[in-house]
């Protein structure tokens, strides 16, 4: 009996057609908790198969229409990082973001500098890929709702309206710290963010007066939409509150066009790149 060759059928090639606007598979309102018993290898086992290097993700049925750089300035925060990872990236699947993690890790000991590192992370990404839309967060906020959307709007967004910290309500009007999130060309029409707020405070209001200056508005969710859950943490070392920031708040309009992603200055030590981040070391020229 002579065998017939068994026919190989060729992989059909299927065009993927645009994700939908509003993604199907959220599921609304999270349960989180803050496992100290979770591991890192732990999340990257969990999560590893469905991410590419650099913590890079594409919706494998569809074509995202949005390219989503997440940007997080960070040092010592290892313990927040594996809870950050465990949760946001299940989150930004759901979202059929075209998405990657950037964490943006200050060098050295000297006095940290949150915004400073976030206009770095925006430069460094955009080196990776051709990102539209930029998310700046916090490494200890987490979402209690994915309908909460990492994403860009038709004017900056600010994401974190409700943190359990502040009795789920925003602290002040004017609030835009936590995470926000800005289109390349809302970044770049307000310079970008200050390079100057060292230590804790005031940059997020910097960056709040640079986008009302630029005649835009801030988007927001709603407040159910909007919560989130704070890792509890003590302050850090070297981010103490500077007593200079509040007065540089007051001459923003005068400054920004010259502080800013115009005249930003820094160096990469370091591009590692992992199955859930690409973790970037600069050195940001920190005052000790
Ligand atoms: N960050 C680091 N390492 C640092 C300092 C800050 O990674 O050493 C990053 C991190 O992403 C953090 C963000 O910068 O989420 C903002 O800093 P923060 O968490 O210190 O700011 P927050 O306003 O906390 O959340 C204020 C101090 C809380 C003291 C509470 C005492 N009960």
């Amino acid at each position: 009996m002579t065998e017939t060759p068994q026919k190989t059928v060729a992989p059909m090639n299927k065009t993927l057609g645009p994700c939908p606007d509003m993604p199907p598979k959220l599921v609304g309102p999270l349960h989180v908790e803050f496992d100290s018993t979770r591991t890192i290898d732990e999340v990257r086992e969990d999560l590893s198969s469905r991410l590419q290097e650099g913590g890079r993700y594409k919706p494998p049925d569809c074509i995202s229409q949005h390219k989503v750089a997440i940007i997080i300035a960070f040092r010592n925060r290892h313990e927040h990082l594996k809870h950050w990872l465990y949760y946001l990236h299940p989150i930004l699947m759901r979202q059929q973001l075209d998405y990657g993690v950037y964490v943006i890790n200050q060098d050295g000991e000297g006095i940290f500098n949150r915004a400073k590192l976030m206009n770095a992370g925006y430069v460094e990404a955009l080196k990776q890929y051709n990102y539209d839309c930029f998310v700046f967060s916090d490494i200890d906020l987490v979402p209690l709702d994915d309908r909460n959307l990492y994403r860009c709007f038709d004017n900056p967004r600010h994401l974190a309206v409700a943190m359990d910290k502040f009795n789920f309500q925003l602290p002040y009007n004017q609030y835009f710290g936590g995470v926000s999130s800005m289109s390349k060309s809302q970044f770049l029409k307000i310079n970008g963010f200050p390079n100057t707020y060292w230590g804790w405070g005031g940059e997020d209001d910097d960056i709040y007066r640079r986008v009302i200056f630029r005649g835009m508005s801030v988007s927001r969710p709603d407040m159910a939409m909007g919560k989130y859950k704070m890792i509890k943490h003590v302050r850090d070392k070297h981010n103490e509150p500077n007593p200079e920031n509040p007065y540089k708040l007051s001459k923003t309009k005068w400054t920004m066009d010259k502080d800013g992603i115009n005249n930003l200055k820094y160096t990469v030590k370091e591009i590692v790149k992992d199955r859930l981040y690409t973790f970037i070391s600069v050195d940001i020229d920190a005052p000790p």
